[in-house]
């Protein structure tokens, strides 16, 4: 008999003992790209990824500096932004990092009071609390800074009704691509510097009220080249949460290091995004064009059974269609769960998309890190970044 598993559908309550309620925070609100072409990334999150259309802003609106493109998929919102001419200080942005995230945003009842906490606690300010408003009502903003150059936006949106923010207008367009089945932004995770992990693990505790739920060291994510080290951090209702990665000793480089090198300091590197039909989505990601890492060896596929009987889950996929996918299964006491991971989405290696499809298992995959990280590695020795 197998276990009944439990969804894993966050309520508000809170789930995690020892996270602080002076930050509630609601969900993810955005995530805003700082990109050197914003007209043809929106074409590409549409075309590969299933986007939606959903809200503009630029020359036609009034925005003279900069182009903004915001995309929509169930309840994920990006935000894909580009300068207008070489004063815009967003170019620095683009000149260091390549193409990458600039803000995660996070959806909030009370902007001023999320920055007077922060701040007061040792966040350092990027924007004090600023109201938008139109003829829809008002949105309050206001950002602090976390790892490198990336910001935390608080969004309160509870008086405004119009579309996205003001600024904006609704951006309709004859090309719309079907969805493919992305629903929420399941977990975000920050690469930092060697021995910095710990310190930002006390940030997210002390300037935000998270609590550490996971931690794996390099004893156990490494692989016979490369070691990193890695600690999850969670809001109290366990809809926000941030892995933190740091590059380890070994035999060869990092891939964390990697990173570091070409995004020339920390940043985000991964955005796991949820669905409830990984196979629907990864058969309609491929066939679109979205290249996944390498299909993990027979071997991976064989132990699979052995992994899942051993918390006596039953599988409900058939383990074929996952294997001629790519598609990883890990399982824990509560559940299991199926993951896969992309290439990067830029020339540099630097950010990546996971997809995850959760039945009952509220862990990261650490059953699959082995052979998710030979994969990487493989990726790295083509590069010569090994
Ligand atoms: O978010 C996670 O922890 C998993 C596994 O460089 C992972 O998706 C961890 C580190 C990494 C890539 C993936
Ligand atoms: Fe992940």
């Amino acid at each position: 008999m197998s276990k009944e598993i439990k969804s894993v559908d966050y309520g508000l309550e809170k789930i995690f003992e020892g996270a602080q309620d002076f930050l509630p925070l609601l969900g993810t609100d955005y995530v805003e790209f700082y990109v050197g072409n914003a007209k043809q990334s929106a074409h590409f999150y549409k075309t590969a990824f299933g986007f939606q259309s959903y809200a503009y802003k630029g020359l036609e609106t009034g925005s003279k500096d900069t182009v903004s493109y915001v995309l929509k998929q169930d309840k994920i919102r990006l935000v894909l932004t580009t300068p207008l001419n070489s004063s815009n200080p967003i170019n620095e942005h683009i000149v260091k990092h390549g193409d990458g995230v600039k803000v995660v945003a996070l959806w909030v009842d009370d902007a001023r009071k999320s920055y007077e906490e922060t701040t007061s606690r040792g966040a350092k300010s990027y924007m004090e609390p600023t109201v938008e408003t139109d003829e829809y009502g008002e949105v309050v903003k206001a950002g602090i800074y976390t790892y490198g150059e990336t910001v935390h936006m608080f969004v309160e949106r509870k008086n405004y009704n119009g579309v996205f923010m003001p600024g904006f207008t609704k951006w309709e367009s004859d090309y719309n691509p079907e969805p493919v089945g992305l629903k929420y932004i399941d977990h975000m995770v920050g690469n930092v510097g060697w021995g910095e992990m710990n310190t930002w693990v006390k940030w997210y505790e002390d300037v935000m009220g998270f609590v550490n739920f996971l931690s794996f060291d390099d004893k156990q994510i490494h692989t016979e080249y490369s070691a990193l080290m890695s600690k999850v951090m969670s809001n109290g209702n366990g809809r926000i949460k941030f892995p933190i990665n740091e590059p380890a000793e070994g035999k060869k480089r990092s891939q964390i290091e990697e990173y570091l090198d070409f995004y020339e300091g920390p940043g985000v590197q991964h955005i796991a995004v949820a669905t409830d039909d990984i196979i629907n989505t990864v058969s309609a990601l491929r066939a679109r064009g979205v290249e996944f890492l390498s299909i993990p060896p027979e071997e991976y596929y064989r132990a699979v059974p052995g992994r899942l009987e051993e918390f006596s889950h039953e599988l409900r996929e058939d383990i074929e269609t996952l294997k001629g996918l790519g598609i990883m299964i890990d399982a824990d006491e509560e559940g299991y769960l199926l993951q896969i991971f992309t290439k990067p989405v830029e020339d540099r290696p630097t950010l990546f998309f996971e997809i995850i499809q959760r039945m009952g298992a509220r862990g990261f995959g650490a059953g699959n890190f082995k052979a998710l990280f030979e994969s990487i590695e493989r990726e790295q020795a083509k590069r010569g970044t090994l």
